[in-house]
């Protein structure tokens, strides 16, 4: 809030938007309205009023500049995809992976749950642009919010601010984003630290493009533009435009050349996902570098020179906190180092932070995500954690050592290869390419990661997550198959597709590669092939290296080794052919042919 602006005069003259705020404001009922300018004056007031309010605490000015610590709900930590909808006018457009409602009777719901929602709270209309401002490739929201923990995030996570309301002003569409905790004030009642809703609803309409989420203030829930837009509604747009809009990191690899070239990726979570897009090569790897242009999704369209371009539409990180330290991804963690935001992580007595793998060594003893006393002593005891294992930051993607200079460039960066990857111990071999696209769609289409816990199914068993984009595709799962293979009559340069596998384990389940700044040597066998300049064996799934194809300097890993992360096993492949077929089963009323033949293909290979 700068001292001269009167945060309740609109900031943009669109009617529709003023129309739509109207409308919002006589339904939620707030105490006042506050239009969004991006400044660092009104973000700087905001997150005082979330200090006075308890909401934040700020952290150790020296340890960690800029930054601040809030922690949740213990109800709201996470995201809820039991409570999250798709109301497209049919069930089968939203299909059997996507909870689907009538999108007249949801929408009823939705105004009954937000009448009143905001009383005694402010309502910001918060304007935010995924991908760099301008671009061909990016698009525009507005969200309506009454937390400013969203504002503050958000102002991290997208372009946000009045160069987003020039540009509404100027005819560009935006979606718009309906959000509240679901937690009105009455006069004189005390706020809470976390207001929330124990009733959660994150709702998408396709047809109309709208997002309307109510009673969480955390993460996918709250943080409309990830992946609530850039996701689920953008794979709806995706497909009608001819564009695509993907689960995906996307990173550059330099070789001694200076040559670079651009990949993007799909794992499904718990991977590590963020630790390769942050990748640094081993030291012997003279002259190769990895640059990141984002880590978690990208929106890809066809160019006029016919390959595909790839942009984040993200401004930060928004990273899983516990298992980040300066041995499994020191970017990550200068990344977070100032100006982040902590959500659920272990406070320090000196005012810093602290998660479970951050360190070897544990603080003496720190405050929980809970707001309890922690020590090592008492976490043995009684297993309680310094962090949720969900906890995040938050932090400007500027800040990473290895920013791409293009992450911001309009026109996106030229993707060569796709590569799809799973967490299995056992039939993945550590890499392999598929013979051409269809192929490679049906690798990601029969994508799939082991539960490390218990707690969500029996341990070993595979969880099919295509293309990681289970939770995230805004329309049926199977349509978005024939949009992926479909996509190759508009591409003249298709990118190769690839599928890894870091976690192949011995028989006496041990790691068979060692991961990290070793998948080096992977991604440079994948970008050495795109350029047409590393051999490979055709195998009955794909082609695979040989041990002399891939740079083995300055690790110990012999041909042995590779001979048992590479093997393929006939009996484990008979089998996971098998299990590939319930996915297809469960789609199977619009599953497209290409893939049906696909899999023929592969068992007669077999
Ligand atoms: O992020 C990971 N990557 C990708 C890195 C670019 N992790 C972390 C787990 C996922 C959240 C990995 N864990 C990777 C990996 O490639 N590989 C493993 C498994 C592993 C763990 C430890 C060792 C080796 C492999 N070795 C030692 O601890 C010495
Ligand atoms: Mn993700």
């Amino acid at each position: 809030m700068t001292n001269t602006r009167n945060a309740s005069t609109p900031l943009c003259s669109n009617a529709k938007l003023l129309e739509w705020v109207k409308e919002m404001a006589a339904l939620c009922q707030p105490a006042q309205i506050h239009w969004v300018d991006g400044s660092q004056e009104e973000n700087d007031a905001l997150c005082q009023q979330l200090v006075a309010a308890g909401t934040f605490i700020k952290l150790n000015e020296k340890l960690w500049p800029g930054c601040y610590y809030a922690k949740s709900d213990p109800g709201d930590v996470a995201r809820v995809e039991e409570r999250t909808f798709i109301c497209s006018k049919t069930k089968e457009d939203a299909g059997p992976t996507n909870n689907w409602a009538d999108p007249v009777e949801m929408k009823a719901k939705l105004k009954d749950l937000f009448t009143g929602s905001m009383k005694g709270r402010t309502m910001y209309v918060l304007p935010y642009s995924m991908g760099p401002i301008g671009s061909p490739i990016s698009q525009i929201g507005v969200e309506i919010t009454d937390s400013p923990y969203v504002v503050i995030n958000m102002r991290i996570m997208a372009r946000i601010g009045v160069r987003v309301f020039q540009e509404i002003d100027k005819g560009a569409r935006f979606v718009p984003c309906a959000h509240t905790v679901g937690a009105p004030l009455a006069a004189g009642q005390k706020d809470v630290t976390w207001p929330c809703n124990k009733e959660k609803y994150i709702v998408h309409f396709p047809e109309t493009l709208e997002i309307w989420s109510f009673g969480s203030g955390y993460g996918g829930n709250a943080l409309l533009g990830k992946k609530c837009y850039a996701l689920r509604i953008a794979s709806n747009m995706a497909r009608q435009e001819g564009w695509m809009a993907e689960h995906m990191l996307i990173l550059g690899v330099e070789n001694p050349k200076g040559e670079k070239t651009y990949v993007a990726a799909a794992f499904p979570s718990a991977c590590g996902k963020t630790n390769f897009a942050m990748l640094i090569p081993p030291a012997n790897f003279q002259g190769w570098k990895v640059w990141t242009v984002g880590d978690d999704i990208a929106w890809i369209k066809p160019g006029k020179d016919g390959r595909l371009y790839a942009i984040n539409p993200e401004a930060g990180f928004f990273g899983v906190a516990p298992g980040t330290s300066d041995k499994t991804n020191p970017n990550a963690m200068k990344s977070l180092a100032k100006n982040t935001i902590f959500t659920n992580v272990g406070l320090t007595p000196d005012g810093g932070v602290w998660w479970e793998g951050m360190t070897d060594e544990p603080p003496a003893k720190l405050t929980d995500w809970q707001g309890k006393e922690w020590t090592p002593a008492i976490a043995k005891e009684t297993g309680a954690k310094a962090a949720h294992p969900n906890a995040r930051f938050t932090a400007p993607a500027s800040q990473c050592p290895t920013i791409d200079p293009a992450w911001e460039n309009p026109e996106g960066v030229p993707i060569s290869a796709f590569i799809f990857g799973g967490r299995r111990a056992t039939t993945m071999p550590l890499v392999f390419q598929s013979f051409n696209w269809t192929h490679g769609v049906y690798l990601g289409a029969t994508m799939g990661s082991e539960m490390t816990a218990a707690a969500a199914g029996t341990v070993g068993q595979v969880r099919r997550d295509p293309m990681a984009m289970l939770p995230f595709c805004g329309y049926n799962m199977a349509d978005y198959f024939g949009h992926w293979v479909k996509m190759q009559k508009s591409v003249k340069f298709l990118p190769a597709i690839f599928h890894v596998n870091w976690f192949r384990k011995s028989a006496d389940g041990k790691f068979l590669w060692p991961g990290f700044g070793d998948n080096m040597r992977v991604l440079k066998w994948i970008v050495d092939r795109v350029n047409g300049r590393a051999a490979a064996v055709e195998t009955p799934i794909g082609f695979v290296p040989n041990y002399s194809d891939l740079e083995w300097t300055g690790l110990k890993f012999s041909k042995e080794d590779f001979e048992q992360v590479m093997s393929l096993d006939r009996e484990a492949w008979a089998k996971e052919v098998v299990d590939q077929e319930s996915l297809f089963f469960s789609l199977r009323a619009r599953l497209p042919k290409e893939l049906i033949a696909e899999r023929q293909q592969l068992v007669s290979r077999l």
